[in-house]
């Protein structure tokens, strides 16, 4: 067609921003977490932009597939995802090891779906802005005015090991005093309404009495334990008796779908998860097993924005709640986690956002605020934030200069404690 407007080039800036020393299943937070922003192109000098995981193996997917949006029309999602399909292997092998594994949707065998989310935000908010419209919009148009999201608390030390930095203002989260001090300070600062606790760190009865310390601290907040598959079935049931008066959710206590299935039995708290149901073919299973009643979504994984609306129709259809899982990210991703949670009828549950933790920004503008605990739904055309090109220099530079190059929480246990063994279940 005469005149169509063509994506003409796409740039691919691996970030990394200072993050926390929180504790998790796997091990600790490393000093930088990494990220990958994609800036896609049009021939009438558009850009339309994506962030998502910083891993190298996502990044060099994101590169292969990069020049395969070169001449579409940014409206030609279908194109796209037909191209980065056949383009990108889903497979494991030697050189496309099995990356961090405390989410599944980071392994590799998601790369085509990861790729397929960036670009398709990315020209997504191409759309947006030729049209006027916001990205919500064109998803089927906000349901709620701003999207809830939960205070997401961590264990954490009170600094990293070597110091490569200033320790953040956050302080040392051991116990379940320091748990409600983080879980005041965050609610304070950001007015969230519910509250998540990552957990399958410690003892799970350190970690019981920190929900029952929130519990006292917040006596009407909904509150949810995530403890990443660390706990044993016969942990997770023994828990159970104990949380399940305090939890709105039991987020992936134990391992697998047939774990989750038995403890489904033993417990009355619904049980959630982001790691047994991360594919359409789990998805399906769960149907069978009855194992978890509450889906967290996360668009980066789970193959785009569209996808994910898609998947809230699946989640309907089988009775289940949807909720949305995060990673360390930065504000367009929070921009596209509030697009897409906008534009989602039944995503009733508050989304969790790892955002608090991060200091730095690559928008204009800096942070984003949260009111109440909420983000406003943008109602500028496309994704409605644009990339302050000195941040993204500067980012990009702590990345080259960092060292990291894939999320290793367990080695940098390790060098807190070389006798760490990261088997899991661990309790
Ligand atoms: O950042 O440590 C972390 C989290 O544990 C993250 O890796 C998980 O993917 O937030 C996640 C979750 O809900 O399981
Ligand atoms: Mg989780």
């Amino acid at each position: 067609m005469k005149n169509q407007v063509t994506i003409k080039q796409v740039r691919i800036t691996p970030i990394a921003f200072r993050d926390g020393p929180l504790l998790n299943a796997a091990g600790i937070h490393e000093p930088w977490a990494l990220r990958s922003i994609v800036e896609v192109e049009t021939s009438d000098q558009r850009v339309g932009i994506a962030e998502t995981y910083g891993d190298a193996s996502v990044l060099r997917a994101l590169r292969e597939a990069q020049d395969l949006l070169l001449g579409l029309s940014p409206f030609a999602l279908n194109a796209m995802e037909a191209r980065v399909r056949a383009a990108i292997q889903p497979g494991v092998s030697a050189d496309r090891p099995i990356q961090f594994g405390l989410a599944t949707g980071s392994h590799v065998t998601k790369n085509a779906e990861k790729v397929i989310s960036a670009f398709e935000a990315a020209m997504m908010d191409l759309q947006g802005q030729m049209l006027g419209m916001p990205i919500c919009d064109l998803l089927g148009g906000a349901v709620r005015p701003e999207v809830p999201y939960s205070a997401y608390l961590f264990y954490k030390f009170a600094e990293h090991i070597d110091r490569p930095y200033a320790p953040d203002a956050w302080g040392e989260a051991v116990s379940p005093e320091q748990i409600v001090v983080q879980a005041q300070k965050m609610v304070a600062e950001y007015g969230f309404q519910s509250i998540k606790l990552k957990g399958g760190v410690f003892d799970p009865k350190l970690e019981i009495a920190s929900m029952k310390a929130l519990r006292k601290a917040f006596p009407t907040a909904p509150l949810r334990l995530d403890p990443n598959a660390n706990w044993s079935l016969a942990t997770s049931i023994a828990a159970a008796q104990e949380l399940d008066d305090l939890l709105e959710y039991y987020e992936d206590p134990t391992p697998g779908q047939e774990g989750m299935a038995e403890l489904a039995k033993h417990c009355r708290a619904p049980l959630a998860t982001n790691m047994c149901v991360t594919s359409m073919e789990e998805f399906k299973r769960n149907a069978t097993t009855h194992a978890v009643k509450i889906l967290l979504s996360d668009h980066h994984y789970w193959g785009g924005l569209r996808a994910t609306v898609a998947l809230a129709r699946m989640c309907a259809v089988f009775d289940m709640g949807m909720s949305m899982h995060s990673n360390s990210h930065l504000g367009i991703s929070l921009m596209a986690m509030t697009h897409v949670a906008a534009a989602i009828p039944n995503l009733t549950y508050a989304c969790d956002t790892h955002y608090p933790w991060q200091e730095e920004e690559v928008i204009k503008g800096g942070r984003l605020a949260f009111v109440e605990g909420s983000v406003k739904v943008p109602t500028t055309p496309g994704l409605g934030v644009e990339i302050a090109p000195s941040q993204l220099q500067k980012l990009h530079q702590q990345y080259l200069e960092c060292g990291i190059q894939n999320r290793d929480d367990l080695g940098q246990m390790r060098k807190y404690n070389p006798a760490f063994g990261g088997t899991n279940p661990r309790y």
